[in-house]
């Protein structure tokens, strides 16, 4: 049976709230009433910030939604490290309680298009009222904030559309939890630029299809358009409404009239299919980006494939049978087997170290190339792999490990591979930086 403790835990906080307030937590005095502590979730986002003047002076930033701030509970905190020492260059932390500051980052981007690179933070407040995205200068000066129109539960997922030949970046917001009249709505794709209101491009067709789950800029047409992949996943929805639906995949080229490529699962029903996406490239060489869709459904085995964004059509396909959220998360690597295709690391993180996996794929194939085992990392870590992030100036991998600490009684961490060697370089946790 599939575990979604993190997930579960960043739909439902009060849930989670009263069940960790309810858990024993030895030696950490009166902390029952706040929940999780700070660094429980540490890495349960990751993105690594390139600076294109600067190349060998990687970031890396990492957030914990549920870090507390004082006794305020689940306001979320945001470290951006050093990608070359140990060293914590500067946190920033939400306000409220139930903020959750850091379900979702992107980076590096340029919205406010001054040419030099912030941090979004995306964050959902407590129920009820809307999620927010905000921009960070890399010194982490608030640069831009925006209120989304956000439906209860959920955080937006957030893809970057790289604004070509000198204009600013633009964001695609994805707000699979939209309320249309206070009725549910099917979800749907917006795009941001500082100063502007959102602008819906895409929604779903159903009530509960939670259309924008996941969101990804595949690449530009001929025409310069912008190709997206919007994923809907119905069964996410914990109320049970929506449990007999399967997910899909919308591929879509912005601005133009072209009726969207409609992506279902090739196998079982397809539960969870769409919960997951990642920018392939152009894997099958026609010219067109293709897509790497996730279905972390351990019921029906977990699988990702691989898709054609010309036709849709089935390029490749990984199945797991390890019941342990494989597919969850996903990043793009290097061209590791020198096939002239970038290869990709997916996550399986399961619910306990010893079932956690990364495994490495081609991206051309979808053949194994590696795997990464979480029982071999370092100390006490749960759900290894419940995020990705990779340093192409580096050639880092790094994998985020976290589950409420109150639960498991570990903390969240972030390990560092080197993908020449697969050598463990440095293991993270919030513990152990020093930084204020
Ligand atoms: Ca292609
Ligand atoms: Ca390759």
């Amino acid at each position: 049976m599939r575990t979604k403790l993190c997930m579960m835990c960043s739909l439902m906080p009060i849930f989670c709230l009263c069940v960790l307030a309810g858990t024993a937590r030895r030696g950490t005095g009166d902390l029952e009433a706040t929940g999780p502590v700070s660094g429980d979730l540490f890495g349960r986002s990751i993105v690594v910030l390139h600076d294109d003047d600067h190349p060998s002076q990687w970031k890396v930033a990492v957030s914990d939604p549920f870090c507390p701030l004082e006794r305020t509970p689940l306001v979320g905190r945001v470290w951006i490290l050093s990608g070359s020492d140990d060293s914590c260059l500067m946190t920033v932390s939400g306000s409220a309680a139930g903020e959750q500051l850091g379900t979702s980052l992107l980076g590096p981007c340029d919205l406010d298009g001054d040419g030099k690179p912030e941090l979004v933070v995306g964050s959902r407040v407590p129920e009820g009222t809307p999620s927010t995205i905000r921009g960070f200068s890399y010194n982490g000066e608030k640069l831009y904030e925006a209120t989304l129109p956000s439906g209860p539960g959920r955080g937006p997922s957030l893809s970057l559309c790289p604004g070509e030949k000198g204009e600013a970046d633009r964001l695609l917001v994805g707000l699979p939890r939209t309320l249309d009249g206070g009725q549910e709505a099917p979800g749907a794709l917006y795009i941001y630029t500082p100063g502007q209101d959102l602008t819906m491009v895409a929604h779903g067709s159903d009530a509960g299809d939670q259309l924008g789950i996941a969101t990804s800029f595949l690449g530009r047409t001929a025409d310069s358009l912008s190709m997206v992949a919007i994923g809907s996943c119905p069964r996410e929805d914990l109320s049970g409404k929506y449990a007999d639906r399967a997910g899909y995949v919308l591929i879509e080229v912005l601005g133009s009239e072209r009726t969207p490529i409609r992506l279902t699962a090739n196998a079982g029903v397809g539960y969870w299919f769409g919960y997951s996406l990642l920018a392939l490239g152009d894997v099958n060489a026609d010219g067109v980006p293709d897509v790497l869709v996730g279905q972390p459904n351990d019921s029906e085995g977990s699988r990702v494939a691989a898709f054609s964004g010309s036709d849709g059509k089935q390029l490749w396909v990984a199945v797991s049978e390890l019941g342990s959220s494989f597919g969850e998360s996903m990043t793009m690597l290097s061209d590791l087997d020198e096939d002239g295709v970038a290869d990709v690391a997916v996550g399986s993180p399961g619910s306990l170290n010893q079932d956690s996996t990364v495994t490495i794929f081609s991206g051309r194939t979808g053949a194994q190339l590696h795997q990464l085992v979480g029982a071999n990392a370092p100390g006490r870590a749960s759900h290894f792999g419940i995020s990705l992030a990779f340093s192409q100036a580096s050639g880092r991998l790094l994998v985020g490990a976290c589950s409420p600490r109150g639960w498991r009684g570990m903390p969240g961490k972030v390990f560092e591979f080197d993908v020449a060697t697969w050598a463990l370089l440095r293991d993270r946790s919030a513990e152990r930086l020093d930084c204020k």
